[in-house]
């Protein structure tokens, strides 16, 4: 057995918001794929991911919830386990940094550097809001980027160009609390000096992006914050949530979230061991030389696993007897899109996963992301991408394959393995693919070309067909039997070795498929060889991958019609826009219909005429409120049934800032009936 140690870590999702589609794609279907390969190789691995639950992004959802932080955190860690849990993350431990082990390991590191005089301690000026008597730390603010100029970037980063800096520098900046413009105003803080660490930093990089094959993307921004010059950090913060300092100088401030976070891989790998009483071997992962540490991300934290976390442990091993392992290599994809469009929580652009689940089955879920992973360049999720995947390479080839192989075995060979009999040349050709492919997709994997590895499994389900085809065992079962059995064997063989090497990728197809062969999960290289014995009794046979309809897709698809930008929209004469009747119209009646969380029925009067209209503002208006209001309505659009109610027109609304759709309302004076132009 091989017992090579390997430690895995997905970057702890913020436990302010459900997790989509891009998440997953991200930092945790691709280690989760890496991590179940590795089991199957025999390692003795470890996997770890948790919960970020300090920090201003909470805060701010708290605040914008008008509830505490603890039940937000509460919600969404428990929300996204279960996602995670549904999808087939197959983590060991899912913790989360509210634990009293990630509070105690965070403050050991603080003190670790305060006890070696490591830190810079000063007055700084921080920005503040006079109106809400508040320290505004990292997003509480946003202005423009120092960087690239972008509108709307954080205190603390970019989203836009990964920028990160000081607040200070922040271009016209205004507070998330009240809009006002902040002041400037001394705070004391600690920072840790990361320009001291550029150059064994540089090393670390160069050697270990050299040894491991560092993805490109992730040594670009590397080496271009290394061209900048690393500078100095604040790992404090104004803020009344998060991990405290052990500092009596220090109350009211707590550690700044993302130096503790990083922590919270090695908390979580303490929580574990200790919950399986061995309170000891976490030292094991984190503190052996012989170890692997993979740390998995998304694009937009490179910079803390590949700067700002090596340095710290740089630190801690500086001033420390235990020594810390660094990250071999920290695997980041680039970005899912949704639809061509980047993922948007207060526009409700994206699939959450829990939502995506309740439809849909979670392996083509894997599948698709797999086979579309934006593993070099940003890739996008489309419904019909998914459906297509699903039908014409689950179903089609590999559930195709499957099937008509078993029903045959059923039917011919009262459902156990047939013997082999002579081999000719098309089955030692197909011997050969299934001998081959275990270490050519494994050598795929090592290299997290998980796209490139799930060519190569589909490529052995569609030798399988070809094989089947070529083979024509419904003739041979005729006139030659044991020509038919030896096919049969063999696609049989051919099967119990897709049902292994799918396993990273299809986790419940794969055991599903093991329960149908009556055999036991084997070793990733075992699917080399032809493991089954003539006269081996197959369980019962089921379909694995059932077909999407169209209809359902279209259903889909229908919630997420996009709207052009302004920007892009075509022009048009004067007499295309004069086709549409626009009229002002006065509610009299408004309620909501059964069933529909979205709609609600509207009378309305234009002039003397009445009509009912359906409208979709169900979740951002009381029907009471709406009474008496003026709006405008579409008058000349053909009527539509939705929900069983005929709609004769459509309100015109407009979505705000926080994604809740307003009517567009006139003043109680203006006339209905009047043309709106
Ligand atoms: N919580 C980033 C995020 O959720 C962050 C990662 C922490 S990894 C230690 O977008
Ligand atoms: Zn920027």
């Amino acid at each position: 057995m091989n017992t090579e140690k390997i430690l895995v870590t997905s970057a702890l999702p913020y436990a302010n918001g459900p997790i989509h589609l891009g998440h997953l794609a991200g930092a945790y279907l691709p280690a989760d794929i890496y991590v179940r390969y590795q089991r199957l190789k025999g390692k003795d691995i470890v996997y770890v991911c948790g919960s970020d639950e300090h920090g201003v992004a909470i805060t701010i959802t708290a605040d914008k919830e008008n509830k505490k932080p603890k039940e937000i955190i509460d919600r969404f860690h428990n929300q996204n386990l279960d996602s995670f849990r549904k999808f087939g993350m197959s983590f060991d431990i899912y913790s989360r940094t509210s634990t009293q082990v990630h509070h105690k390991t965070a403050r050991e590191f603080f003190t670790a550097f305060y006890e070696a005089g490591l830190f810079r301690e000063k007055n700084t000026l921080q920005l503040f809001d006079e109106k809400a008597n508040k320290f505004l730390p990292d997003r509480y603010v946003e202005g423009i980027c120092p960087n690239c100029g972008f509108e709307g970037a954080r205190g603390d980063e970019c989203e836009n160009c990964s920028a990160n800096y000081e607040q200070t520098a922040l271009i016209n900046p205004k507070s998330k609390l009240t809009g006002e413009t902040p002041v400037l105003r001394e705070s004391y803080h600690w920072f840790f000096p990361l320009d001291e660490f550029q150059k064994r930093l540089e090393e670390y990089v160069e050697t270990a992006s050299k040894k491991y094959h560092w993805k490109e993307n992730v040594l670009n921004q590397v080496k271009s914050w290394f061209k900048d010059g690393l500078k100095e950090r604040s790992v404090t913060r104004d803020l009344d949530w998060g991990v405290s300092l052990p500092l009596e100088e220090a109350k009211g401030k707590v550690l700044y979230v993302w130096f503790e976070a990083v922590l919270g891989y090695i908390s979580a790998t303490k929580e574990l061991f200790e919950s399986r009483g061995e309170p000891e071997k976490w030292k094991e992962y984190w503190q052996n030389p012989d170890t692997r540490y993979l740390a998995f991300i998304g694009k937009d934290n490179i910079v803390f696993h590949t700067i700002i976390f090596p340095a710290m442990l740089m630190a801690w091993n500086d001033n420390r007897p235990d020594q810390y392992i660094l990250p071999e290599n920290v695997p980041a994809n680039e970005y899912l899109i949704f639809e061509g469009r980047k993922f948007s929580k207060s526009r409700g652009w994206g699939v959450y996963v829990g939502e995506f689940l309740e439809k849909f089955p979670a392996d083509p879920l894997r599948y698709c992301l797999a086979a579309n992973s934006p593993e070099t360049k940003d890739a996008s999720f489309y419904w019909k991408e998914f459906q297509m995947r699903n039908n014409s390479e689950l179903a089609d080839i590999l559930g195709n394959f499957i099937n008509r192989t078993l029903t045959f075995t059923s039917k011919n060979f009262e459902g156990a393995v047939p013997e082999a009999g002579k081999l000719e040349e098309i089955d030692r050709e197909f011997i050969e693919i299934i001998s081959k492919t275990p270490e050519i997709a494994g050598n795929l994997f090592e290299q997290y070309k998980v796209k490139d590895a799930l060519t190569e499994l589909m490529n052995l389900a569609r030798a399988g067909n070809k094989y089947f085809n070529d083979s024509e065992p419904w003739k041979s079962v005729r006139t030659d039997k044991e020509r038919c059995a030896t096919t049969i064997n063999l696609c049989i063989q051919a099967i119990y070795s897709l049902a292994i090497l799918f396993e990273p990728v299809l986790p419940f197809s794969s055991e599903r498929l093991l329960k149908i062969l009556n055999a036991e999960k084997k070793g990733w290289d075992e699917a080399s060889k032809l493991n089954l014995a003539a006269g081996h009794k197959l369980g019962k046979a089921e379909i694995l991958f059932g077909k999407i309809e169209d209809k359902v897709i279209d259903e889909e698809i229908a919630r997420f019609t996009e709207e052009p930008a302004a920007e892009n929209v075509k022009l048009i004469e004067y007499d295309d826009f004069a086709k549409i009747d626009l009229r002002v119209a006065e509610i009299y009646s408004a309620e909501r219909i059964k069933k529909s969380e979205k709609l609600l029925k509207l009378q309305v009067r234009i002039g003397k005429e009445k009509r009912q209209v359906v409208a979709g503002i169900a979740k951002f208006y009381d029907p009471e409120t709406l009474v008496g209001k003026k709006i405008i309505i579409v008058a000349n659009l053909k009527p539509a049934k939705l929900f069983g109610l005929e709609s004769q027109g459509m309100v015109l609304a407009a979505e705000d800032s926080q994604g809740k759709l307003q009517l567009v309302e006139l003043s109680p004076d203006t006339e209905t009936s009047a043309r709106v132009k």
